[in-house]
């Protein structure tokens, strides 16, 4: 069965695509589109790039360093990189022509049509989709997790069988041009300020995540957070087929997945009743619990069987970078949340520990940083990076929170370590992305926990919360 909405062949009318931005998509796009014998150009602002030779023995022209703006004549088609911002002059330009503009994933759910399982949201959305995939797989499907997770989402349609279950987690880049994506279930987590910097506002921000269900048709299912009123009125606005929903604290009224008495209860189609105890899962975080009540929606939507849903979320560990214990030392929890890459989920990892050293900053992405100062109430002290350091240092001081900048990972663990007592936790929660250090939040996550090992074999550092 077909699982993107009705409408003309895949590719209809293109004869030449212009694939922006040479990363992970726009070569999964590029090789796409070759192997559908569509003309490709890649342009990418860089001067060199190692995919170039592999793209061009697939017969694309690739264009380093080209203005990708002066690149439109003779094209049908653009498929912009996620990092291409909303605003990006090719994308402008391409609208004044009337262009279809496709993300990666458009073009691959066109290319290679299969069932899909789609989840976004401003945090978690990785988790979900982790966990949603196991438990396809416990209930013994062949379910593919791909998207901004990693593979790209044409890369795994390509490879899948037919029978294969796409479980792709996809963002507001990818998502903002996507119009015949059709995932049968799809799932909105939540939505906070994020990613100001590369759509036009907020509202624009919330439009984009929306369009997860924009080609959904009757049978599908649109999932929304229950304790979320923005995702709620967005379902309302936006999602033409079926509403469930799914809350991690309390019950839901109508289809979805709640938790009652400690206990995960779903109300759905295929099965009513209770899933699982809050107790068995690997943690009781709020956040853990909305994830697996979500993961758990989708896949009861998706007519996994129950008792594989509730065997994967008992066995599922939350990944690397997620509130992760790194160590302890002399008394002091050392907790890597490097994926908390903006103030929404900085805000959770400050509720999760009582006496916090914090460690925070990177690039803010044109996000407010002030609406962190209620969260600070367990911080005592605070170290900053980045380029946000001083907009942070001024949230710091305005409720007198003692703060400090570091250049470095391995300084501001130094730092943090030199304030730490017995009781503390060092917090790596930067609420701000990582691209101005490093090279993503896992690189910054490893290079914190490395920091943390090396005070081991280091006799300058105590740990003890001596003054340096
Ligand atoms: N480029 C241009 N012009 C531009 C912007 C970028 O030429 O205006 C070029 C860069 O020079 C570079 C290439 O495009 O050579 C990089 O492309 P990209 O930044 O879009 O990244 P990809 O390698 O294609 O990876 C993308 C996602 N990246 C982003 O959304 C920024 C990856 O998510 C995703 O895993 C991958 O596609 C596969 O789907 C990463 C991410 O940070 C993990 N996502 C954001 C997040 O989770 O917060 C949304």
């Amino acid at each position: 069965m077909s699982r993107t909405a009705d409408g003309p062949a895949p590719l209809e009318g293109i004869d030449r695509a212009l694939v922006v931005g040479l990363g992970a998509s726009g070569m999964a796009a590029a090789s796409a589109l070759r192997a559908a014998g569509i003309s490709v150009l890649v342009v990418d602002d860089r001067d060199d790039h190692p995919g170039a030779a592999v793209l061009a023995d697939l017969g694309a022209e690739v264009a380093l360093g080209a203005v990708a703006v002066d690149r439109l004549d003779d094209v049908d088609l653009v498929v912009p990189s996620p990092g291409v911002p909303e605003h990006a002059p090719v994308l402008r330009a391409a609208a004044e022509r009337d262009l279809p503009v496709w993300s990666e994933p458009e073009l691959g759910g066109r290319l290679h049509p299969r069932r899909l399982l789609a989840v976004t949201g401003t945090n978690g959305k990785t988790s979900v989709t982790e966990l949603l995939g196991a438990m396809l797989r416990t209930a013994g499907l062949d379910a593919r997790t791909c998207g901004n997770i990693g593979t790209p989402f044409t890369e795994a349609a390509a490879e899948a069988p037919h029978d294969a279950v796409l479980v792709a987690e996809l963002s507001s880049f990818q998502l903002r041009f996507v119009h015949r994506l059709r995932p049968e279930v799809g799932v909105l987590l939540n939505l906070a300020d994020d990613h100001l910097d590369w759509h036009a506002d907020a509202a624009a921000y919330g439009a984009a995540k929306a369009r997860i269900w924009i080609a959904q048709q009757p049978g599908d299912w649109a999932v929304a957070n229950a304790s979320d009123a923005t995702t709620l009125a967005l379902a309302d606005r936006f999602a033409p087929a079926g509403r469930a929903t799914f809350d991690g604290t309390g019950a839901v009224s109508g289809i979805g997945v709640g938790v009652v008495g400690g206990a995960l209860v779903a109300a759905t189609p295929g099965f009513g009743g209770r899933l699982l105890r809050v107790d068995e899962l690997t943690s009781d975080a709020p956040h853990h619990v909305a994830n697996v009540a979500a993961a758990a929606a989708a896949a009861l939507l998706a007519g996994v069987d129950a008792g594989a849903v509730a065997d994967a979320a008992r066995a599922f560990h939350p990944g690397a970078h997620r509130l992760e214990l790194v160590a302890e030392r002399d008394g002091v929890r050392f907790v890597d949340d490097s994926k908390a890459t903006n103030v929404h989920a900085a805000a959770a990892a400050l509720r999760s520990a009582p006496s916090i050293v914090w460690i925070a900053g990177g690039l803010a992405k044109g996000v407010d940083l002030s609406a962190l100062a209620s969260e600070l109430t367990a911080v005592r002290h605070a170290v900053l990076i980045g380029t946000a350091a001083s907009e942070l240092a001024e949230v710091c001081a305005g409720v007198g929170v003692p703060a400090e900048g570091a250049d470095s990972m391995e300084e501001a663990v130094a730092a943090a370590v030199a304030v730490a007592r017995p009781g503390d936790t060092v917090l790596l929660a930067p609420a701000c992305a990582s691209f101005d250090q490093f090279s993503g939040y896992a690189q910054r996550g490893e290079r914190f926990a490395a920091a943390v090992r090396a005070l081991d074999t280091d006799p300058t550092s105590s740990g003890r919360g001596e003054p340096r």
